[in-house]
């Protein structure tokens, strides 16, 4: 198969991609046919490595209002509205709502998701199902599972021993919770077992870490101290990091030291983070969001990832990641001509890099033949536009397609 006039990564000039046994086998700018190959011209369309949700909580997903909405907009009623709903989790109702989920994501040119799963269920419910998605949905989607415990590691009975238990189940990584436990003392002891259960196991590190506006909550600290001495560095990620918003510039100074030397990754989540922050505030009300522009200038890795999907934290979504980019350029103010043109790095290569992905990614000879072809020249110009994802290609074959909306102008 061959894929002519491709516009790699907002490059200047086209590429033509041929496609064999579902790898991509030559990019090049010009390309013959072989006798018999199948042609497809994309006319200068571009064409990016496929989006990645780097952060979603796909057991919650599409459980808004039942049985209860979240009247005040904050994370904490967001977890007691969950916990309501978690005592009538059965493994059909998970599989279904998210098969759904991942229908909406493969619409949108995501072929990549990590999904923290709740882990204080004494039953495990919702990880059996998701270990069960992950192989049956192996082909359209790869899917990252996070044991994270939704109500404490310290704090929710037997937390620990069900960390060890999806861990054992086949998690791909550890999750916490330090800003929810009840005390300090707990968030610190918390994040020393989650790290060292990851080391201990292999596994990724993935921490829902200071999600809360408040200026001492310094788990963040402690998750990249422990990276840097257990020798994990970039296999952890620290998701949210909202209270850094509020940190002394003095404190974020010295923390920018270890967090270079940690080199752990950061998660962002613009659209939920933006709705659920700064609750408490009168004004003015602060936007609760990591400071994404000052790691990025460091050269710290970050993504961004949508969070929610229509659940208790977030009364919207559609699985597409364009709105979380453009939410997150405003929001953090990263509105320069460049930062425009590349922040399709934030839901591409940088979540790459958070999950670890990779020579399994990438728009390069030898990899597997994974893209999205965008209905706009340049990613500035599908932001800006909101362009459909017209293709989905995996492993060479075409796993989603859309047409575009016409308009007729009638003046
Ligand atoms: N749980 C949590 O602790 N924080 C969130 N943002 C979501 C679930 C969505
Ligand atoms: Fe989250």
């Amino acid at each position: 198969m061959l894929y002519r006039n491709a516009r790699i990564e907002n490059a200047e000039a086209t590429s033509d991609i041929r496609v064999t046994d579902g790898l991509f086998a030559q990019i090049a700018p010009h390309l013959e046919a072989a006798p018999g190959e199948e042609v497809i011209d994309l006319n200068g369309k571009l064409v990016l490595p496929p989006f990645i949700e780097s952060h979603v909580h796909l057991d919650t997903c599409l459980t808004a209002g039942d049985p209860v909405w979240n009247m005040s907009g904050t994370l904490f009623e967001g977890i007691e509205c969950w916990s309501k709903r978690k005592d009538k989790l059965s493994r059909q109702d998970i599989r279904e709502r998210v098969q759904q989920c991942v229908r909406l994501y493969a619409a949108n040119g995501v072929q990549f998701i990590r999904t923290h799963v709740d882990v204080t269920d004494p039953k495990l419910t919702a990880m059996q199902a998701l270990i069960e998605l992950r192989e049956e949905l192996r082909d359209v989607m790869e899917i990252q599972i996070v044991a994270f415990p939704q109500e404490g590691i310290l704090s929710y009975p037997n937390g620990k021993q069900l960390m060890i238990d999806a861990v054992k189940m086949g998690a791909d990584c550890v999750g916490a919770i330090p800003h929810f436990e009840f005390t300090r003392e707990y968030s610190v002891e918390s994040l020393n077992f989650a790290l060292q259960l990851a080391a201990d196991n292999g596994k990724l590190v993935d921490v829902h870490c200071d999600e809360i506006d408040d200026e001492a909550s310094r788990g963040l600290e402690t998750v990249a101290a422990r990276a840097l001495e257990l020798e994990l560095f970039d296999k952890v990620t620290a998701s949210h990091t909202t209270a850094m918003h509020s940190y002394n510039n003095a404190y974020v100074l010295r923390l920018m030291r270890l967090l270079k030397m940690s080199k752990i990754n950061f998660v962002a989540n613009p659209l939920v983070n933006t709705h659920l922050q700064g609750r408490v505030d009168t004004y003015p009300k602060r936007r609760g969001i990591t400071r994404v522009k000052e790691l990025t200038a460091e050269g710290i890795n970050v993504s961004f990832g949508h969070d929610d999907i229509f659940d208790p934290w977030y009364p919207m979504g559609n699985g597409s990641l364009r709105d979380v980019v453009f939410m997150g350029l405003h929001v953090c103010q990263m509105m320069g001509y460049e930062d425009i043109m590349n922040s399709y790095r934030f839901i591409t290569t940088n979540a790459a890099k958070t999950l670890h992905l990779g020579d399994r990614y990438g728009i390069a000879e030898g990899r597997a033949a994974n893209f999205i072809v965008l209905d706009a020249p340049h990613y500035y110009d599908a932001l800006n536009r909101n362009a459909p994802v017209l293709r989905s290609v995996r492993m060479g074959k075409t796993i989603a397609e859309t047409r575009p909306a016409a308009t007729e102008i009638e003046f």
